[in-house]
């Protein structure tokens, strides 16, 4: 049996500044190469990600990263915890820890999941990192000689029983638009309305419960957003291609008027503002949301420092991020939640916009609805739900990336359901690509040996499945491009299916007791087959994918590109007499017992489907 071989692929090492010969460059050699930046909402530090969390962002942004290397591009991943605010503090100060502390071990907990769940950035960085002190210091000052920013003095809610002014969202109160009765001082989670904690009704303290509010007045720094509002909208116009939930979120605040917003905070943890630049603000931090998306910028420093030398690593950083210095060929993918939509198509945008730089501003930004658990929310205080750490304690990651992004919430919020899930592994991994190529392998090596089997000339049956076989794959291309993950594994399950019909037609079981070389013909044909569908399958999971290139052609692999010229390149990397090794099963089947199991530990429903009974 072939080894698994674990372990993350590293993209390329991208960014090497490279002196150009004479002759030609390096387009006309490559036409087809593009330069493809990709970040996905950055994990926020306080507590292990749940499945809900994977699939609204850093999975997708793994899965088009992963295809888009496959496809020979230059891609750089990038992502980071989001250390900063007042949610890491309170979950320090539970822990019993100090707040650095607590974030320097979960940033090692979330990279750790994030690797072996296979999310290959190209790095993983921290917001709280020096690169993004000085990138987030820099901007502020930019905004700030822009005359893009204003001290104002804000009446803030103090609480006298916890001895600290209570940011936004730990007032709690009654929503004064539409009376929910838990409504967060930012925001009303109810009617969506965004609110100023003073507008509350019978306000308390989050963090103790006390009515014991006062308001104090309180200087800090606005951006203001007021300002650069035309500027944002005419960019959001040229983005015609956004999808539409995106695109409506971006319009509805636009349209409601975008508000000047304060950038600071009475916070201990966070960034210190620089008291030259803002001397009525002395003392305070910028607020997370100011420096969190900045640290897309701060970690891909952080990259670069990494990769060059000292001298080298700011123009391997403009490379990515500067229109004027490299960045201008660049296509920036970000991938996040429909809650992160505002920060990422205003708030971010306003920023760098405002600083008057001409930084790289996204392209393409795909955005996920909820993933629910049984129609309700996630929850860590209830331990309800599944957790990055819970699922890979039960399977390999493969079976949840698979499920999460065949059932990816798309167009709508989708329910986990362990249903569901064991539905999308036994049909799918086990039924379909599993059995495939354990059918294909059995008969070979039954057959022939552990050797691609020789002899026989394609006839109708090659012909067909090649036509069929092509136009899935042209479908899985463009899906892919399209970031449609939901019809791209709906297109690669297809593809898988072909196998599958091809053997049934092919009967090689049967043929084999009267025809040797048509036989020969059939089951290279299928492992031809099974070998590309470890090239284009290794998207959505990787380690079975790399695990089976591995078992067929050995450790040096193929470079296989991942495009629709794949089908016709695949027999000469695999010709008939080339010795490979058996990979095994690749996937187990899940039981009913253990979906029973599952369901009754994790909570939320009394049985797997969420009925209340089989
Ligand atoms: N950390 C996501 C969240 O916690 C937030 C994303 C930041 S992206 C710059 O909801
Ligand atoms: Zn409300």
């Amino acid at each position: 049996m072939c080894p698994p071989t674990g372990g993350v692929r590293r993209g390329c090492a991208a960014g090497t500044i490279v002196e150009r010969p004479a002759g030609p460059t390096t387009e006309e050699l490559q036409p087809s190469v593009a330069r493809h930046l990709i970040t996905s909402a950055l994990p926020y530090i306080n507590g292990v990600k749940h499945l809900g969390n994977l699939v609204g962002s850093m999975l997708p942004a793994d899965v088009s990263a992963r295809y888009l290397r496959a496809a020979g591009h230059e891609v750089l991943a990038i992502c980071a915890t989001d250390e900063h605010g007042t949610p890491a503090e309170i979950a320090a100060s539970d822990a019993g820890v100090p707040v650095a502390d607590y974030c320097a071990a979960h940033h090692e907990i979330q990279r750790d999941l994030g690797e072996r769940f296979g999310l290959s950035w190209d790095w993983f960085g921290r917001t709280s990192r020096p690169q993004n002190r000085a990138l987030t210091a820099h901007l502020a000052a930019r905004l700030q000689s822009e005359g893009y920013t204003e001290i104002r003095t804000t009446a803030q809610v103090y609480s006298v029983a916890d001895g600290r002014f209570l940011p936004d969202r730990y007032v709690v109160g009654t929503c004064p638009n539409c009376g929910f009765e838990r409504a967060r001082g930012d925001q009303c989670e109810q009617c969506g309305k965004q609110l100023d904690p003073t507008e509350l009704i019978d306000p308390r303290s989050a963090i103790s419960g006390s009515t014991e509010l006062e308001v104090r007045d309180s200087a800090h720094v606005f951006l203001l957003q007021s300002q650069l509002a035309d500027r944002i909208r005419a960019w959001v116009d040229t983005k015609s291609d956004w999808p539409q939930l995106t695109r409506s979120i971006a319009y509805k605040w636009l349209d409601e008027g975008l508000q000047d917003r304060g950038i600071t905070r009475d916070l201990e943890w966070g960034f210190a503002v620089d008291p030259e630049v803002f001397p009525a603000a002395a003392g305070k931090v910028f607020y997370v949301w100011f420096d969190a998306p900045i640290g897309y910028l701060g970690a891909t420093r952080e990259w670069a420092d990494d990769l060059v030398a000292p001298e080298d690593a700011e123009a391997v950083f403009d490379r990515w991020w500067r229109e004027d210095r490299g960045a201008d060929d660049v296509t920036y993918t970000q991938f996040m939640g429909k809650d992160n939509v505002p920060f990422h198509t205003l708030g971010f945008p306003a920023t760098l916009i405002g600083s008057g730089e001409p930084w790289k501003l996204v392209d393409r930004l795909k955005s996920f609805n909820w993933l629910t658990y049984y129609g309700g929310k996630f929850s860590t205080s209830d331990h309800r739900g599944v957790f990055m750490s819970d699922a890979l304690e039960l399977l390999p990651a493969d079976y949840w990336r698979w499920y999460l992004m065949a059932n990816a919430p798309e167009s709508d919020d989708t329910s986990f359901t362990w249903n569901l899930f064991g539905e999308a592994v036994n049909k799918d991994l086990v039924g379909t690509f599993g059995n495939f190529v354990n059918r294909t392998v059995t008969q070979i090596v039954r057959h022939f040996g552990e050797v691609v089997p020789s002899g026989g000339e394609p006839g109708e049956a090659e012909a067909e499945l090649a036509t069929r076989v092509d136009a899935r794959l042209a479908d899985y291309v463009a899906c892919m491009d399209a970031l449609e993950f939901r019809k791209a594994a709906a297109a690669l399950r297809a593809l898988w299916t072909e196998g599958n019909l091809y053997l049934e037609r092919t009967e090689p079981w049967k043929t084999v007791k009267v025809d040797v070389d048509t036989t020969a013909c059939t089951l290279r044909t299928a492992l031809h087959l099974a070998l590309l569908y470890a090239v284009v399958s290794e998207p959505f999971i990787p380690f079975t994918a790399q695990r089976l290139q591995v078992c067929l052609l050995g450790d040096t692999g193929a470079a296989l590109p991942l495009d629709p010229a794949l089908a016709a390149a695949v027999p000469a990397t695999l010709p008939a007499g080339r010795p490979f090794t058996p990979p095994g099963l690749l996937f187990e089947k899940l039981s009913d017992e253990q979906l029973e199991e599952w369901s009754a530990r994790f909570g939320g429903a009394d049985s797997p489907d969420g009925t209340g009974g089989a």
